[in-house]
């Protein structure tokens, strides 16, 4: 069902009524993007759903020309994430959806994390300190369809910390959306390429479709959660562990397949996560997450 093209949409329309749907496309179907496939399709009335309605949520930026240098987050020595900007539709808007998501997650993730040799495109290895991320904005099938894929494209050997990653949007679907909606998009995307989700089944953090990283089950439990683990989401297709929290539980936290309308909070359960994947938070890293109560 998450293949559907507009014509087959009509006919499953309640199946999308919940909001803009960022599950994956599954079964996997790039030899590029490790762990999960994160290429997400949209459709026409899950971004109305998102944007709360027609007229709803913030106004496009915008196709530009300007291009925009490398930018780095955190402090020096810190845990450092590096934007490489491609692509032909950027504006001063959207290029500032980016770096507001990384400093956030800077915020949360402080540990340095041990540089990495990879090898980018056609040059020989080069060394990244801590993440890479590609991020374009440009031309991919027109409205709707295909919205964009991010995902890690390399991860360390040991530890599985993604090294590289690709946040890649269609710039029409980006002005459909609006700048609300895809600011909270851009954070839910960039948390993947950090790992959130795309290497959970590495690491052995789920088990029958219930997270179990204790950091993160602590945070659950200090927002009221009182299950054991934390609900994944299972529907999309058999045999995959997930990798977002599940949207019948968790409902408009951001980390969930569906960006809700309205607020969608990134939580401390999501924040305290990030540990549950190895890399070290700051000791408040609480207070840069949203106000969120499980119920
Ligand atoms: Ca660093
Ligand atoms: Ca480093
Ligand atoms: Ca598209
Ligand atoms: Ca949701
Ligand atoms: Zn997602």
């Amino acid at each position: 069902m998450r293949n559907l093209n507009p014509g087959e949409f009509a006919a499953n329309h309640g199946i999308h009524a919940r909001g803009l749907d960022l599950r994956p496309v599954l079964p996997q179907s790039t030899d590029q993007i490790l762990g999960i496939d994160l290429t997400h399709t949209i459709h026409t009335d899950e971004v109305a759903a998102a944007r709360g309605g027609p007229g709803g949520g913030g106004g496009g930026g915008g196709g530009g020309t300007t291009t925009f240098g490398t930018y780095t987050s955190g402090a020096a020595g810190a845990y450092n994430i590096t934007i490489e900007f491609k692509g032909t539709s950027w504006t001063t808007e959207y290029y500032n959806l980016f770096v507001a998501a990384a400093d956030r997650l800077s915020s949360i993730i402080v540990g340095d994390v041990e540089d990495a040799k990879v090898i980018v495109g056609k040059g020989g290895p080069k060394v990244v300190d801590d993440i890479l991320i590609t991020a374009e904005l440009g031309q991919i099938d027109g409205l709707y369809n295909i919205l964009g894929q991010a995902g890690p494209t390399s991860v360390r050997t040991v530890g599985s910390l993604p090294a590289t990653a690709t946040m890649k949007f269609d710039i029409v679907d980006v002005e459909a959306l609006g700048l609300t909606v895809f600011s909270q998009v851009v954070l839910h995307e960039m948390a993947h390429s950090l790992g959130f989700g795309s290497i959970w089944d590495r690491l052995g953090l789920v088990t029958d479709g219930v997270f179990t990283g204790s950091n993160a089950v602590q945070q659950y439990h200090n927002l009221g959660g009182t299950a054991a683990g934390i609900a994944v989401e299972q529907d999309g297709g058999t045999g995959t562990a997930g990798s977002h929290w599940d949207e019948d539980t968790f409902h408009n936290e951001l980390m969930t397949g569906y960006i809700d309308s309205g607020e969608n909070p990134f939580s401390a359960m999501s924040a305290a996560s990030f540990a549950d994947l190895g890399y070290v938070l700051s000791r408040t890293y609480a207070s840069h997450t949203d106000a969120y109560a499980v119920i």
